[in-house]
């Protein structure tokens, strides 16, 4: 049995389109467990003895939980091959892992200094200094994942939605909130367009209730 640990909009929107990938790929259902972070319920000690960083998403396998998108990534593309989550040849396959941990460990840090400044610097100067560096570098960021898309035919792995799309989506998503048009984004816009009428992408949006509309122009 397969459950996942989400929060509306946050990174686990990754591991939730690829669970609704592999129902629809092999009939594999999972439990989908809300997560409030606004109401702190990722720093529960129960929460904390699942995921110790106090973080979403966590999947929970026959009971064990799993941290990490990269990790809960491979996982399911190990345990469900027929979703067709990552490639099988292994230098596509390595290349693939080194797009979606650089999305991971770059990508999604920076917007974490422009949505979070209060964990990086103290007083206003300092925050709004780290605010705009980090607006600017998430948006060279996005510029690069729209060089990417631009070979999505129609999805980064050919037919079937995969992690690095619904990575794709929400930074893009994010990228709205630091006022960043995706209108402005044209070829990065279209891939999306295209991804969110896929079926599992779309089970995946619906039940967190959130769309491509966070940029607010002016
Ligand atoms: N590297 C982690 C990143 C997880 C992460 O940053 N999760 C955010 C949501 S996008 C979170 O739970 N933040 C809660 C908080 O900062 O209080 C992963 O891949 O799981």
């Amino acid at each position: 049995m397969l459950e996942l640990y989400f929060a509306p909009g946050a990174c686990s929107f990754v591991p939730h389109v690829a669970l609704e990938a592999i129902k629809s790929a092999t009939g594999e259902d999972f439990k989908p467990n809300l997560v409030k972070l606004h109401k702190g319920e990722h720093k529960t000690p129960e929460y904390l003895a699942l995921n110790p960083n106090g973080q979403v998403p966590v999947l929970v396998v026959d009971g064990k939980p799993l941290n990490q998108i990269v990790a809960i990534c491979d996982f399911l593309d190990r345990r469900y091959p027929k979703a067709g989550l990552l490639p099988t040849d292994p230098w596509a396959r390595a290349q693939a892992m080194s797009q979606l941990a650089w999305m991971n460990n770059t990508v999604h840090p920076t917007f974490t200094r422009w949505f979070r400044t209060g964990y990086f610097a103290e007083g206003e100067a300092a925050q709004a200094d780290v605010k705009k560096l980090a607006a600017a570098q998430f948006r060279q960021h996005l510029e690069r994942i729209q060089e990417w898309s631009k070979a999505a035919a129609p999805f980064w792995f050919g037919a079937r939605p995969s992690c690095h799309d619904a990575y794709a989506f929400t930074l893009l998503r994010w990228g709205g909130y630091t006022g960043i048009d995706p209108a402005s984004l044209p070829a990065y816009k279209t891939y999306m367009d295209r991804l969110v009428q896929s079926p599992p992408v779309a089970a995946a949006l619906e039940r967190e209730r959130i769309k491509l509309d966070t940029y607010k122009p002016g």
